[in-house]
Formats: structure tokens, C-alpha cells, sequence
């Protein structure tokens, strides 16, 4: 057979896939599930480990499906993870930056060399429809390559600082901490475990990744990556399990010295608190959700506002941090604007993600599948379900994309993140109220306008608390950041640090700094 040809994806290349990515993806899928069943294990200190009990890790699209069996690790097993990463650290901080770059660029080639493997795994493994499985992968090694330019461009973080005379010699040199957990969630699952995981390896910090529990199978397959690419024994470590016992015990290890968690409010909250009771002030880089807001302004173009709330609420089932879940629309454009997104949504289907038919899959879990009928029976008690609002048929968790109209501003559904297919729509007869209601939320994450009065614009840019934001764009009102095109963090309950991934500010984090001044 002839060589694969390559492909450069990006989540706008994706809007017009060319044919070939389409039979690649769908060999990929016959050949993974060929292999599925296999027992995995955890990869601590370089070696393969395995612990008393396994899990089995089936799939949310028929959950019958078996794709392999993990290790449910150990509290010996998360402190022995740390214990080889401490051992493993000051090798790989002496190790030239340079170096460093070199393996981590390897391990991001093999991401791309791998491609539609990692991303029909995940399809099946979570859910996610191909365009954006195969997005998520390759997010993941750009994540890493834009770090690799960071530490490049910045010549290691070693620089000049001024001088008070010729005989001082003064720099700033930033170091890695030491040992870095990342805890990472279902949604993005190489992505959002990748793309911390390379940023504090670059930096020279040895890791402990713990992925989510409903995703160890893509974790596995970014670990054999950075193992093949070289990175050496104990300097990355890959543990599953519950967060209960694995997460929970690596948080509480005083050896830790930083952590990236992505997830919920309230384990991000949880877990800065308690980083707080440790004996001194530690790194914890926390990015906990969203209730992303889209103003829709009586000047919008409706076509693009409808197309992009579509695809920001219902991509990847809602699911995503940056999800579209709240609208405010004038009230003299809503009956056009619900006429197009209904026309819109009526054409998706939901089903085996897998399939190029669909552009739906299954929510992640049980829990999900629960919670999404417990919202819908509210929703539908207090506002009304104009689409969707029903679980549907299949041997997975599928539920259809739910439109809620007329639910009092004063739900507490309009507050809370509900990580599901769910938009809620509301009226608004002055921009100001809009802006007041999309403000008024713990979270800051993305956010979205339509309009095309260009003073309207600029006052909602300087007006909104959002972390991540998109004028007029169709392909995605909340969603979509790439790396190095968009910085992706959130302000307020979204996000800890202030401070994005996917720019300019991230890969510093990841280092403390150290002023030298030698004198002659
Ligand atoms: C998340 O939703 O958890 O901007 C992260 C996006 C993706 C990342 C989302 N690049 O939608």
C-alpha cells in the first residue's frame, strides 16, 4: 500500500473534509475495534503496572461494547507515581531545553502520525463525532508544538535583566517546579491531558497525567506516544482509576508541586482550597466550566447567529466547557432567529458517532443520561421544550438537542452549568439587559455576539466578562479555539490563573523564577 497522505486539520480545515480523511477515519474505526479488549496497564516509573482490580471501559455508544480493561490504581500505586517522578526530575530539568524540545516535537509528530487511530478510539471511547475526534487529536499535538515554539522563541526563559554597573551580571531564568499532576476530563480527552501534560513536560517538570475515568483509552494511547517519542522512564507517568482514590491521593501528596485540573467548579474549587492548607503557596492551573452566554442584537445577521449557536450548543452533545447554553436574543428578531435554529437543529442526527451520518453520538455516561432527563422534567415544568426533550432510542446514551424557550430569567437554570444538548433562549428589548444577564454568573469562560453595527460590537468587547470571545462567527458562537489562533481560559469561576492556553502566557506557569545577579 502507498504511503498515507498527511493531513493538516484544524477545526476550520474540517468544514470541508477532504474524502480521503473520511476512509482513512473509517479503517481506523474496523481496526481499533479489532483490538478492542485487551487488558492496559499504568505506566509508573517507566514499567508497567498493575493493580488488584481492573475496571472495564465500555462504550457510551452501546454499552455493551467492551473496549478494554484498566487498572483501577491504588493509593500505593498514585504515591508511587509521584515517588518516580520525583526520582525522575532532576534529570530531565538538567537536561538541556533544547533537548526537551526535540522529544516533545517527536512525541507531537507521532500524535499526527497516529491520527486516525486516536481519534476512532475516542469516537467510540466518549462519543465525539469524527470531525471532531480527529480535531481534539490534532489540537493536542499543536498544543504541544506551540509550547515547543514558546520555550524556542523565549531562547529557555533565560534573560537579561538590567544592570546597575559593567561588573553586574543579572538575568531572570525561569525553572520547572518539580512534579506536576494533571487531572484531566472525559470531554477533550488527548487535548485537555495532552496539552498540560506536554506544556509541563517541556518546561522540565516530570508528570503524574490521571485521566478521567470514562476515558483511559485515548490517555493510554498520548502515553505510549510520549514514551516512543522518548521522553524517559518516570518523567511521565500515566495512572487510572477513581478520582476518588488515585486523584485524590496524588492531590494530597505533599510532594506535588503543581497541578493542572480540568473539570467541574466544584473539584476545581475543592482542589484549590486544599492546595491552600499545604505548607506553602503551590501552582494549581484550574479550568472549571462555563455558562456561556450568545447576544444575538436586532443588526445580527440571523444565518450566521443560528448556524453558530447550533454548533456551539450542540457539538460534541453540549459537552464542552465553551458549550453554548444560554441565548439572549431582541425580541424583534427572535421569531426569525427561532425559525432557523429550529431549521437547523431538525436536521441533525443522533447516533453511533462513528458513522458520517451523524453528527450527534451519545452523552458520556450514565450519569449524564440521568441527569439530562432530571433537567428536561424542570425545564419542562417551568419553560417550554420547542425541540428535543427526549431520550432516544439505542443501546447507548443518546439523548436529542433540546431547545427551551419561556423559562423565567430567575431559573436557576440559567445559573447552573448543566454540561448537556440543552440551550435556554430569552428576549431581551435593551443590549444593556442582555449584557447584565450574561454577566450575572459565577463563570467567565466564552461568550458570543452577533451583530453587524460595528459601535455595538466594540461596546460588547468592552463590556463582557468572558475569557474567550467570538464576534459574528458561524462555525462556532462559544466553541472552536486553537491553539495559537485563540487563547483559550477562562475568567472568574472559570479559570484560576487569569491566564489562557494556546498563547503567550501559558508555558511560563509551568516555572517559578529565579533572579541571578553575579558580580565581578
Ligand atoms: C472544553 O470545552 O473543555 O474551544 C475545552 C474549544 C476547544 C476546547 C474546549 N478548543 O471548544
Amino acid at each position: 500500500m502507498s504511503e498515507k497522505k498527511k493531513f493538516k486539520v484544524t477545526y476550520s480545515t474540517l468544514a470541508s473534509p477532504d474524502p480521503l480523511l473520511h476512509q482513512y477515519y473509517d479503517a481506523a474505526v474496523i481496526e481499533a475495534k479489532a483490538g478492542f479488549g485487551k487488558t492496559f496497564p499504568m505506566l509508573i516509573g517507566g514499567e508497567k503496572r498493575f493493580a488488584e482490580k481492573t475496571f472495564a471501559k465500555t462504550s457510551p455508544i452501546d454499552t455493551d461494547m467492551v473496549m478494554g480493561y484498566f487498572q483501577y490504581g491504588s493509593e500505593q500505586d498514585a504515591h508511587d507515581a509521584i515517588a518516580a517522578a520525583r526520582a525522575a526530575f532532576p534529570g530531565w530539568r538538567d537536561t538541556p531545553w533544547q533537548e526537551r524540545v526535540a522529544i516533545m516535537r517527536k512525541a507531537a509528530d507521532l500524535i499526527s502520525d497516529r491520527l486516525f487511530h486516536m481519534a476512532a478510539v475516542m469516537s467510540i471511547e466518549i462519543g465525539k463525532n469524527r470531525l471532531e475526534a480527529l480535531g481534539d487529536v490534532e489540537e493536542t499535538a499543536d498544543l504541544i508544538r506551540y509550547n515547543c515554539d514558546a520555550l524556542e522563541k523565549n531562547e529557555g526563559y533565560i534573560r537579561p535583566l538590567l544592570s546597575e554597573s559593567e561588573r553586574h551580571h543579572n538575568r531572570s531564568v525561569l525553572k520547572p517546579y518539580g512534579v506536576w499532576v494533571v487531572i484531566s476530563p472525559f470531554n477533550f480527552p488527548a487535548a485537555l491531558a495532552g496539552g498540560p501534560s506536554g506544556a509541563a513536560l517541556v518546561a522540565g517538570n516530570a508528570v503524574v497525567l490521571k485521566p478521567a475515568t470514562d476515558t483511559p483509552y485515548t490517555a493510554w494511547l498520548l502515553a505510549e506516544c510520549f514514551r516512543d517519542a522518548g521522553v524517559p522512564d518516570g518523567v511521565f507517568n500515566y495512572i487510572t482509576g477513581s478520582g476518588r482514590v488515585v486523584g485524590q491521593t496524588l492531590l494530597d501528596d505533599p510532594e506535588v508541586d503543581g497541578v493542572t485540573f480540568t473539570g467541574s467548579y466544584d473539584v476545581g474549587m475543592h482542589i484549590l482550597r486544599q492546595f491552600a492548607q499545604g505548607k506553602y503557596p503551590r501552582p494549581v492551573i484550574a479550568e472549571m466550566g462555563g455558562k456561556n452566554p450568545v447576544i444575538i442584537s436586532k443588526n445580527a445577521d440571523l444565518d450566521k447567529a443560528a448556524m453558530g449557536v447550533m454548533r456551539s450548543a450542540f457539538g460534541l452533545q453540549g459537552q464542552k466547557c465553551s458549550a453554548a447554553s444560554r441565548v439572549y436574543v431582541h425580541q424583534e428578531v427572535k421569531d426569525p432567529f427561532m425559525e432557523k435554529l429550529l431549521g437547523l437543529t431538525e436536521q441533525i442526527n443522533v447516533g453511533d458517532p462513528t458513522d458520517k451520518a451523524n453528527w450527534m453520538g451519545p452523552v458520556a455516561n450514565k450519569g449524564a443520561y440521568e441527569d439530562y432527563q432530571r433537567y428536561v422534567a424542570d425545564l419542562r415544568e417551568h419553560g417550554r421544550i420547542i425541540y428535543g426533550g427526549e431520550t432516544l432510542p439505542g443501546n447507548g446514551y443518546y439523548v436529542a438537542p433540546t431547545i427551551v424557550d419561556d423559562l423565567p430569567l430567575d431559573h436557576p437554570l440559567w445559573k447552573e452549568e448543566m454540561f448537556l444538548p440543552i440551550v435556554t433562549i430569552a428576549p431581551f428589548e435593551k443590549l444593556e439587559d442582555a449584557m447584565t444577564w450574561a454577566n450575572d454568573v459565577d463563570y467567565g469562560l466564552t461568550a458570543g455576539f452577533f451583530s453587524e453595527d460595528d459601535e455595538e460590537i466594540q461596546w460588547w468587547l468592552d463590556n463582557i466578562e468572558a475569557g474567550v470571545l467570538y464576534v459574528n462567527r458561524a462555525s462556532g458562537a462559544t466553541t472552536g479555539a486553537w491553539p495559537g489562533y485563540q487563547s483559550f481560559g477562562g475568567w472568574k469561576g472559570s479559570g484560576s490563573t487569569g491566564k489562557a492556553a494556546g498563547s503567550f502566557y501559558y508555558l511560563p506557569q509551568y516555572m517559578h523564577e529565579q533572579s541571578q545577579t553575579i558580580v565581578d
